[in-house]
């Protein structure tokens, strides 16, 4: 005999990322197509390991959102297993009631969650008339699942105790005819993304390992498993724009019963998910924003294909994340991020556009050298020199740096002295003529 479930982690309902109504119907999309994945298989349990919601103090909609997917998973006799993940827990002044409690209690799932008692770790069965308890019994498989709720930097010492109460159990296992164990943890392994510290250590679950069969672990948005025992799926949608480069899913696990050991096959299945294309672009030797724009433009083409191909495989249009690398060889006020995304809109099918500037601009840092600016001649000499210099690091105004900067100076005064703007961008425009005049002739 063998037996299915799932196994979902990280689902965030709720997200309005980018205050986009798209990107928050994503997160229900694809939670609501992994239920579908669990009716169509016939799965004898719904795992979810934390973070079923996004924050703490969700709206109605997303409530809705949890009570139509789960309601759809108990209309087809599957029962919703889920711990609290730290996304979902209460706050103190809610009375620690979250709205996982609501729904345990409104029996649109099975909240997990073992009493702790100070010294002490217990788990009770869950009882449809408290709605409340650490452990429940797949009916008719032998299969138990137990649920700690996300324990924060307290998780390696809730381990410990776990493994006590769990051997302490072995006797009532063994009656109720329970063959095989699985464990619901929202935390991660150390190690395993290098931004995530505080985690515990692959050793620290040791305590867990001969009474648990499956780990079935959230909280981690990157997917990965160790020794065939600890089992982390990934987020179901890109929470952070990082994790678009990480394969994450969820898992369908296979139990065998027939033998004297049961033994399982998990197998991680993508679930569809909108693309999310992260590019860079370089915007190194370019001299002008008109040049980097032209650039930019013939970039994009190249890139519209694979646009394409993610918005016709997912069905919708993708997010598209740009950063800009590089030095940028002009001052930052001259990019107009709004032409860029034009760019981007005109040439590829795109939800959303994110322009990131993660180049290096040419950094102003005066070598004044004799000049210390005390009386107001020298600092006349200084101020010009400072405008040359920052002339000279745009592109633009490079090889006319030293007329330029006479220009900039004037500009300066006319406005201190209150001049009429307009009569100020008259002169300017002369200036601009004279300048390229002369520039031409040299
Ligand atoms: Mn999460």
């Amino acid at each position: 005999m063998s037996v299915q479930f799932l196994h979902v982690a990280d689902v965030h309902l709720g997200n309005f990322q980018y205050q986009h109504k798209e990107r928050y119907n994503d997160f229900a999309r694809a939670f609501s197509a992994i239920v579908d994945d669990a009716i169509r298989r016939r799965v004898a349990a719904f795992l979810v390991a934390g973070d079923v919601f996004h924050k703490r103090s969700i709206d109605a909609m997303t409530l809705y959102q949890a009570k139509e997917a789960f309601g759809r998973l108990k209309a087809a006799g599957i029962p919703a297993l889920v711990i609290e993940g730290n996304h979902d827990k209460a706050h103190y002044r809610d009375a620690q009631v979250s709205w996982l409690n609501f729904l345990s209690w409104s029996d649109d799932l099975i909240l997990l969650a073992a009493a702790n008692d100070g010294g002490t770790l217990r788990f009770d069965p869950w009882l449809p008339t408290t709605k409340q308890g650490g452990y429940y019994d797949i009916t008719g498989t032998g299969i138990r699942v137990y649920g700690i709720p996300w324990y924060g930097g307290g998780t390696a010492a809730i381990m410990q105790r776990a493994g006590d109460a769990l051997r302490r159990m072995r006797a009532e296992e063994e009656r109720a005819g329970v063959r095989y164990r699985v464990m619901l943890l929202h935390t991660g392994v150390d190690g395993v993304l290098p931004s995530l510290h505080g985690l515990p250590t692959r050793t620290q679950f040791d305590p867990l390992r001969d009474v648990v069969d499956y780990v079935a672990l959230g909280h981690v948005h990157k997917p990965y498993e160790f020794d065939d025992w600890l089992y982390n799926p990934g987020s179901t949608e890109t929470v952070s724009a990082e994790e678009a480069a990480w394969k994450r899913g969820y898992y369908a696990v296979e139990v065998d019963l027939s033998s004297d050991a049961p033994r399982h096959h998990a197998r991680h299945i993508l679930n569809a998910q909108r693309p999310f294309l992260r590019w860079s672009f370089s915007v190194d030797g370019l001299a002008s924003p008109e040049i980097l724009l032209e650039h930019f433009g013939a970039w994009c083409r190249e890139h519209r294909s694979q646009a394409e191909r993610g918005a016709a495989s997912f069905g919708g249009p993708p997010v598209i994340d740009v950063a800009l690398a590089g030095t940028l060889a002009f001052d930052i006020g001259a990019l107009e991020r709004r032409a860029l995304e034009d760019a981007v809109r005109a040439h590829m099918p795109a939800l959303h556009i994110i322009i990131r500037n993660l180049f290096n601009t040419v950094d102003f840092n005066p070598e004044t050298g004799e000049l210390d600016g005390r009386d107001e001649a020298t600092r006349q000499e200084l101020e010009l020199r400072i405008f040359q210099d920052l002339l000279a690091r745009d592109a633009r105004f490079a090889a006319e740096a030293g007329p330029w900067s006479r220009v900039v100076a004037e500009l300066k005064q006319r406005a201190l002295a209150g001049e009429d703007p307009a009569v100020i961008a008259g002169w300017l425009g002369e200036q601009h003529a004279r300048l390229a005049r002369e520039g031409s002739t040299q």
